[in-house]
Formats: C-alpha cells, structure tokens, sequence
C-alpha cells in the first residue's frame, strides 16, 4: 500500500463553485471527463520539507496529463491545496510538471493528518478537484481538534486585517459577503492582485470534507471585494483569505458559521 495509492476521482462540470471548481472560467458545457490523481510515494510523510509527487490521470485511459494538457487558471497549472485535520496548517502552492510526473515541495512542521487538493482545467475545459490524504509524523505534536469553529468575520496576521460583514449565511444559497482589507492601523491596504485575483478565498466545512475556493469581484473601492460564494451544507466553515498587501502575501483564517 505504500505506493500507487489511487484516490479522489470527482466529477465536476466547469462553472461549479459549491463543489470547489477552482475556475471563474465556467463555460457552463464542458465534457465530463473523470480525472484522478497518484500520490507517488508515501502518504506518511516525515515532518520537514517534503518532495511532493503525483500523477494527474485521465481515469479511463489511464493516461497521464502533463502540462501541455492543462490550460492557467489564475495564472498557474494546479492550485494545491493543503490542510491539517484541525485547520490550522494551510498551503497553497504551485506544482512543476518535470516531464513526467507533477512535483512541489511542500513544508511541514505539525504531525497530524492532513487533506491536500489539486484544482486545475484542461484543454478540454474539464475542472478538476481532487484530494487525498496525508499522514505527517516525527514534528511537533499534531494541533489539538477546536471544540467547534466559531463565527469569526475578522482577523489579520500582524499587519494586515481582513473582514466579512455580518450577513447571514444560508446553505444552498449564494451569499454575497464584502471582504474588506485594511492594515492594522485602520488604513486601507495597498492591494495588488495575487495570481490574477484580489483575492483567494478557500472555505473548507469543519470536517474538512470539501474544498471551495473563490475570488471576490474587486469592489467600488481598491481595498473592498465582493465575494459570491454557495457554501453546500450548514455549520462551520474555516476561510483562509489570500491577498497582497503592500507587496506580501497575507494569509487570514476566519470562520463563518452557515445556517
Ligand atoms: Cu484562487
């Protein structure tokens, strides 16, 4: 079982943001091709910085899809996506396709198990969102389980803050939440795009069972977004909010709760 561990096969038409769809590229009409992905190597991985390797595969025939398959979303290849069970761990990196195989390195401090997401389009205008599962071990002790996300609209990472209004949130029905961002002296914060976007938002529900990631329309000010967003089911959510200020990459946790 150590290698060839095949997992995550999902259908996803383009335009589908509740299930995770990483595009605003929905043409609304692309084939539904199933794709999965191989982890190579282990899954166990070694706290540290680890080398990180899959296949992207066509599920039906088994053919591997390399770089040249893929179209940019968000000015990359594949979005991966990584969290720890207690979602406090986040990383959004970029994986290479080094001719054979897809590779990045990816950073870990805490034991725990962890999700890691690959997003991406094909050629085809196929999304993909596929995800599997990681075990780290021999770092520092795995976060403790929270009793319960909160409804947490506001927070920031020292220099910079990012903040939800209070609107209601109901399952099923797309909120329309302003994202405002400021430095933590109230000012407003000098936002440049991040990867094509004002900024990436990823939500991922308490048990960590899905992925959606969105970008807010840039609003009436240069500090304010709109976000559109169809959170599936009720309860908790984490939301990790990316965005560049004054030339660094920010990455906030919030909660929402959904009714
Ligand atoms: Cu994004």
């Amino acid at each position: 079982m150590r290698n060839w561990i095949l997992s995550g096969m999902f259908l996803l038409s383009s335009g589908a943001i509740a299930s995770g769809g990483h595009g605003d590229h929905g043409g609304g009409h692309s084939p539904k091709v199933p794709l999965s992905w191989e982890i190579l190597g282990s899954q166990d991985l070694q706290a540290g910085m680890v080398r990180f390797e899959f296949r992207l595969l066509d599920a039906k025939t088994s053919q591997s899809l390399s770089d040249q398959d893929l179209v940019d979303t968000h000015e990359k290849k594949i979005h991966l996506l990584v969290y720890d069970k207690s979602l406090n761990e986040f990383q959004h990196v970029h994986p290479e396709f080094n001719g054979s195989r897809w590779s990045v390195d990816l950073s870990f401090v805490k034991n725990g198990d962890y999700k890691v997401w690959i997003q991406g389009q094909t050629k085809a205008g196929v999304d993909f969102n596929l995800s599997n599962n990681l075990k780290v071990s021999d770092g520092e002790p795995a976060w403790p389980l929270p009793p319960g996300l909160k409804d947490i609209r506001s927070g920031g990472d020292g220099d910079s803050v990012a903040t939800l209004n209070n609107q209601k949130i109901s399952n099923g029905q797309m909120a329309m939440l302003d994202l405002v961002l400021t430095q933590s002296n109230g000012q407003p914060s000098e936002v440049t795009p991040y990867l094509g976007a004002f900024a990436h938002v990823v939500a991922v529900p308490e048990d960590g069972s899905t992925l959606i990631h969105v970008h807010p329309m840039e609003g009436a000010v240069p500090n304010k977004g709109m976000l559109h967003v169809t959170f599936p089911k009720s309860g908790a959510y984490r939301l990790w909010i990316q965005f560049i200020d004054r030339n660094v990459l920010r990455t906030v946790p919030l909660s929402v709760k959904v009714n």
